[in-house]
Parts: structure tokens; sequence; C-alpha cells
């Protein structure tokens, strides 16, 4: 029989008994082979050797093996009917259905203000912190740093003294374990009734098995996700304690005990960027130090004069700041970086968001000084109120047929999960006042792509606004009924009006974008197709159901309408453009992967990825934390085009450090829709397609990646490293490599240096 894409990727609720227990039998053994691969017991090369995956990274189709493989129990033809794109038989359900429990609300991480003063214990350091203490024997004994960031002065906190913590937040990445915290945030008259007093075990839905303690790994190890609330010019020290098990093989098969803790998109010195290469083990922590600067506060605005660039204070004034406050900056998220083991870490928990609060956007939408936007959030606070402002965290996840959370590592091409989860939790609803709400959509999927859109109980589609990409607001608000394909790791803020609803009205957010495999969208949907329920995708349609429950308690007081202005593009008009880049991302590359499942050590190895960056139009290269792409200098702007390799693939790619601005789609700036004409952190490339962007590197160095945010794609070395040159001391040139081992980390000269970088 011939394989169709269909056949390949969804096995129906209708296939054949016979067929779906050959695919768990697949699923497990699979599963074995994965668990010895995450545990460090067989290397990729292993698997290539063995036979077991091709060099292009495919599964082999060998039957046993791969739930794909054609069996003597397959029907052949066209496969319909509710689908499983995980590779694996569909998730059990347990008898849960949709819309049946409330969705939590992110859980706010308390802050210290006393960083420095009693708050931490160690107090932190601008260096690593490389006091000893024994190390486990299941990660080699002796003794090595309680600190995991490299020691010296190239990994000390830059501008620690001009900047010292004012807030320290302190967290674990811990097992699964029951919340007996939670903090919403707000009443729980705003959190559809949840009473956060009541202990919260660590399940997807309420009639969904608690997840095991190793199945799961959340920040402190409890669900719903974190949000850290900051503002500007109010440095957060965030101590990120590793508790995770030492021994390598308890992860209920994947995952990885080895962290690096990346703030996506920070505009802070890469030793607090989570560079892929800086992860740190079981039983130490790492400091990362937020400044949360605007961009360009050494050349802009340095006095601080410009009333448009302030911080809010506690009694609903302002602070001014220096810096550009074209580059001010709302919400970010946090989520693991681990070298390789990035998708699983992530899928596993490692994800939660950070909001960024200004004089600009506040969260006070009653606040009426000329500068605050008023965008729908709350009046109780001086800043940061949440009542109408609402993180939502999407992500697709599969169990096994106990419940636990599965991931097939295998799918090279991208991981799909069958089950729609919102905040963590299965297909909930969410109630609401009539009135306007700002919902913060955070894609957090390994592969899946949404495209999000409202529709009321007719099925029409409900007009919304969108005002921001990727944590930076637009330069004016802008009117749309369905969202831009929104790739992984890109956030798009909406507002919505609830007051053309009434009281008992429902209406929901809706999923247009169909997956067939993790390459690429396969098709965007219309409502009523993504409605209808014949799509095979069990992702697509009705994802989360608002109930309209009540009149505002108070009138709503926040500002939104189509075309409001908020924050305009930075002028960059007499910025010289210092060099052109360009960066390729395809497979077949041809250059080693350093091994770092059997050593932990760069240069070594001669493992290969099927995913590879061409730097410069060099040859396509394998990923290495050691190898340097480029290193723009210190101070300059530069226009780097991002083209798509072609085969049928879409990469959403993210610069790290610094916002850019959209030149050109394929060459042209006409290609560049309107909510892509502000500044942004992820470009979506689109199959066969090419983003020409500009950025400045400027207020921090060091060294940062660029990569595919298909975390499967990043993980199998379509990664690249660039780094700030800044011509010598204290950023040597250039960088050398560190090698975190739990004895402490080493550094070795780069693998590597393409020959433009410089
Ligand atoms: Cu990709």
């Amino acid at each position: 029989m011939t394989m169709t894409g269909n056949d390949r990727f969804f096995l129906t609720e209708h296939s054949s008994k016979a067929r779906i227990r050959e695919a768990e039998n697949a699923r497990r053994n699979r599963a074995e082979i994965l668990t010895a691969y995450s545990q460090g017991k067989v290397t990729r090369r292993d698997l290539i050797k063995w036979g077991l995956i091709t060099s292009a990274g495919a599964i082999a189709p060998i039957g046993g093996l791969s739930p794909f493989v054609p069996s003597m129990h397959a029907s052949g033809g066209v496969v319909t009917g509710n689908g499983i794109p995980t590779g694996a038989p569909p998730s059990p359900m347990f008898g849960v259905q949709a819309f049946s429990t409330p969705m939590p609300r992110f859980d706010v991480i308390a802050r210290g203000t006393n960083p420095l003063g009693g708050d931490l214990s160690p107090v932190p350091t601008a260096l690593s912190n490389q006091t000893q203490q024994p190390v486990d024997p299941a990660l080699g004994g002796g003794t090595g740093p309680i600190e995991g960031r490299p020691p010296g002065p190239i990994w000390a906190h830059q501008q620690f003294n001009l900047f010292p913590p004012r807030v320290s937040v302190e967290m674990s990445q811990a097992q699964a374990q029951t919340n007996t915290v939670y903090n919403p945030g707000c009443d729980s008259k705003y959190n559809s009734g949840i009473d956060p007093t009541s202990p919260l075990p660590c399940k997807f839905h309420p009639q969904l098995p608690t997840q095991d303690p190793n199945s799961v790994w959340t920040f402190n190890g409890t669900i719903p996700p974190k949000l850290i609330q900051g503002r500007y010019m109010e440095p957060i020290l965030f101590r990120h304690h590793n508790t995770l098990p030492a021994d390598v093989n308890q992860n209920n098969g994947f995952g990885r005990h080895t962290i690096s803790t990346h703030e996506h998109n920070g505009h802070h010195g890469a030793e607090n960027d989570g560079f892929t290469g800086a992860f740190f083990f079981p039983n130490q922590f790492y400091d990362y130090h937020w400044p949360i600067v605007l961009a360009g506060l050494l050349e802009i605005n340095t006095d601080a004069t410009d009333r448009m660039a302030a911080t809010p204070d506690d009694s609903g004034g302002s602070t001014k700041i220096p810096g550009d406050w074209h580059e001010t900056m709302s919400t970010h998220w946090f989520h693991d970086h681990m070298f390789t083991f990035t998708s699983q870490n992530v899928y596993k928990g490692n994800a939660a968001m950070f909001n960024i609060y200004s004089a600009l956007d506040r969260g006070n939408e009653g606040i009426n000084d000329g500068v605050n936007l008023r965008l729908p959030s709350g009046t109780a606070k001086s800043w940061g109120n949440v009542e109408y402002d609402v993180n939502l965290m999407l992500a697709e996840k599969a169990w096994d047929a106990n419940g636990q959370l599965f991931m097939d590592i295998f799918q090279f091409d991208g991981f799909l999960g069958d089950a729609m989860t919102v905040n963590l939790t299965y297909k909930p609803y969410f109630e609401v006042e009539r009135r306007k709400y700002r919902f913060r959509l955070l894609n957090a999927s390994v592969s899946r792509f949404f495209k999000v859109a409202v529709a009321d109980a007719q099925g029409n589609e409900v007009p919304f606004f969108q005002i921001a990409n990727d944590g930076n607001l637009f330069p004016n608000v802008i009117t749309l009924t369905e969202l831009d394909e929104q790739g992984i790791a890109e956030r798009y803020d909406i507002v919505v009006d609830f007051s053309k609803f009434n009281v008992g009205d429902k209406c929901w957010f809706v999923n247009l974008c169909e997956h067939q495999d993790g390459k690429k969208p396969a098709a965007d949907l219309t409502m009523a197709q993504a409605l209808s329920g014949t799509s095979a995708d069990p992702c697509v349609g009705k994802f989360l159901e608002f109930h309209i429950v009540r009149n505002p308690a108070q009138p709503d007081q926040s500002q939104c309408f189509n075309g409001m202005a908020m924050i305009p593009n930075p002028d960059l008009s007499n910025i010289p453009v210092a060099r052109e880049r360009t960066f390729t991302f395809g497979s077949g590359a041809s250059q080693p992967l350093p091994d770092t499942e059997e050593t932990f050590t760069t240069g070594a190895g001669g493992q290969k990825g099927p995913w590879g960056v061409s730097t410069d139009n060099g040859p396509m290269m394998n990923a290495s934390w050691g190898r340097i792409s480029a290193a723009p200098s210190y101070g300059t702007r530069e226009v780097w085009t991002l083209q798509n390799g072609g085969g049928g693939w879409d990469h959403p790619i993210h610069i790290h450090f610094e916002e850019g601005r959209i030149l050109a789609r394929n060459g042209s700036a006409a290609n560049v829709p309107a909510w892509e004409q502000g500044r942004k952190d992820v470009y979506r490339l689109r199959p066969g397609g090419s983003v020409t962007l500009t950025m400045q590197f400027r207020d921090w160095g060091g060294m940062f990646m660029e990569h595919c945010h298909n975390t499967v794609h990043e993980d199998n070395a379509m990664l690249v490293r660039w780094e700030i040159d800044d011509g010598g001391a204290p950023f040597l040139r250039p960088l050398p490599t560190p090698v975190p081992t739990p004895q402490g980390v080493t550094f070795v000269a780069p693998d590597d240096i393409a020959p433009t970088a410089f």
C-alpha cells in the first residue's frame, strides 16, 4: 500500500483494535529506546549505527518500532476522523469532557524586596559563587561549586553595581507535586471561582491521573504555570535551584536533569540569557540577574528626562528612567534551553511567563497621566493588576495508557500532542465579565503552530484587537477576525470585548491551524471547517470556552480601539548598517556535532544531526555551542536575512537578546503584514521564504544564540552561537566556550569560527 501523509501520521479511533495494539507496542518499544537515549545509555550515533534512525533523523521504518509502518492490520486508504498526531495511540481521555473544568490563572510568584540583605542565602554575588559542596555519586562524586554559573569575570553579572538587584525571586526546578501555595494574583471571582487554598495536585484535568513525580518537571514542581511580575529599572535576582533527581535515569523516559533558563527575550547580559552551554546540575543553583532596562540607555535619554520612558511607582505615579521608550517591552516568557534537550524539558514543564510593566503598560487601566495606555488590567494596585489581564499558555500534550505525560523524541520533524491544554489544563472554561479583557497568548508547544480566532454561539467570527507581538506593543492597535499563524514561542497579546455579549452567553477561542506532522502547518481552516469536527487533527477547533457571567463590578475604564496609538518604532534612520549577514536554515549538515551525550565536552564526537544552519552561504553546519557563527561589533546595527533552506518545512527562528524589525519578507517590504511591522524576536520563515530584519547590538555583551524554535529542530542542530565582539577585555575575542560538569565549569577555545563571523 502507498502511505499518504495521513496514513503516516494519523491513526483513527476507528482503526482496528489490532492496529491500535500494534501502535501501542511500537510506542512502548520506542519509549524504551527513548529512555535509554535520554539517560545517556545510547547516543544518537548509536541509533544511526543500529539502523534505528536514518541520518536524516527519521525513525527507520521497522515494524514493531514505528507506528507508521504499514501493518498487516492496516486498512489502507485515506484516513479520516479524529487523528493521532503523536506517533502513538490516542491519549486516553478517561471520560473527560471538554470545557468541564475552570482554567487556572498563572501562579504569581512571590517577590522578595531585600535580595542583597537576607532574602537569599548565600547572598548573591557578581561573580559566580564557587563555594564547594559534595557532589552526588550519581553525578561523579567529589566536590563541585554550589552555583552552576561559569566562574570568572567573563560570566560575572555585568553592571551588577550599577543595577543592584532590588527584587528577589527564588524557584526550584522540581518533580511534580501538589501545589499548596497557589496565588492567582486576584480574587477567586476573577479566577472562575477556583479556591486557591484548596491543594492543587499536578494533573491536566481533575478527572485525569495525577502525574508521577518524574513525569512532569515544572517551576516549583507545581501547576498552574508560574508568572513573574517585574517593572522597568527594578532589577530582579532570580535564583533558580535545580532539585531534579541526581540520577539521570529517573526521568520517566524523557527530559534531562540539567537545565539552563532563558529569559525570552530579555535585554540582559549573556550570563543571564540561559546560554545552551551554560547549564547547571541537580543540587546547584544559578543566579540570573535581570536588570530590566530600556535598550539604548547608554546613548539615548541618558539623563532620564523623557516622560515616556518611565516605570510605575507604588503610589500611582512614575519614575523616569534612561533609554529609548520605543524599546519598551511587555510580555516575556522563560524556559529551558538545555543543549539537545530543550524540547523535552520545556514539554515536561520548564516554561513560565514574565510580565514587564512600564509607565506605558503599567497594568492599571484607571491612571490617566497622559503616558499610561490604560490597557485592560484592573485598578486595585498601582501597577500589575491582572483581574482583566490574563496570561494564557497554549500547549498540546500527549499521555500514555496510564495518563502519564508522554513524548516521542524520534519525531525529528517535530513532535505534536493530541490533547490541547491552556495553562496546563485540558480544554478549560474561563468566566469573564461583560467588558474588555487582555489576553497574553504564548505558544509554548514543541512544534505546533496555532491560528486563533474567536467564535460566538452561531459560529461567527468575533472581531478583536491585536495589540502586541512578541512582547512588543504595536505602533497602533489592529482589528482582526483571525490572528496570523502563531509559531512556537511567539506571543500575541489581544484584547477581546465581551460587552457585546449578554450575561449567560458563551464564546470560544478556536484553533484554525491544522497539522498533519511537525514540519509545518498543513492548512489554515475556515471557522466553519474548524468547528465542523471533520479535521483529523484533534487540536483543531474550540479549545477555551468563555462564560460571560456578569456585568462588570465597576465601569470598564480601559482603553483599546482600532488605530489607537501605542509605541512607535525606534527611529533608525541615522544609524548606519555596519554589516549584512545571511543565515540559511536547512538539513543535511556536514559538520560533526559535539558529542555531549558521552562526554559533555565540545569538539569530540562525530555525531551528526538532521538539521543545520549555513552562515553567509557557507557550508550547512550542525549546531555547536562551541562554534562562533557571527560576532557583530558592539554598538553597531546590522541587517540579517534568515532564509528557509526549503524542503517543505516552516521554521520559527528566534534571535536572542535584541529586538529586531522586519524589513522585508521574500525580499519585499510590501510582504510584511501590519502585525509584523513592530518589533519582534521570533521570525516565521514560512516554507521556502525569507525574512530580512535589522537589529542593534548594544548595552550588554557575551555569547548568545539564534535557532529554530521548533525545539525538536533546535535540539537536532538548528542552532548557532553568535556573540558581541567588543574587541577585547572584558569580552575576550573570541570568548572561550564553557564546558559544564558537576565538579565545575571549565573552558575550551571555540571549536570553530565561521570565516565571516568577525
Ligand atoms: Cu525549524
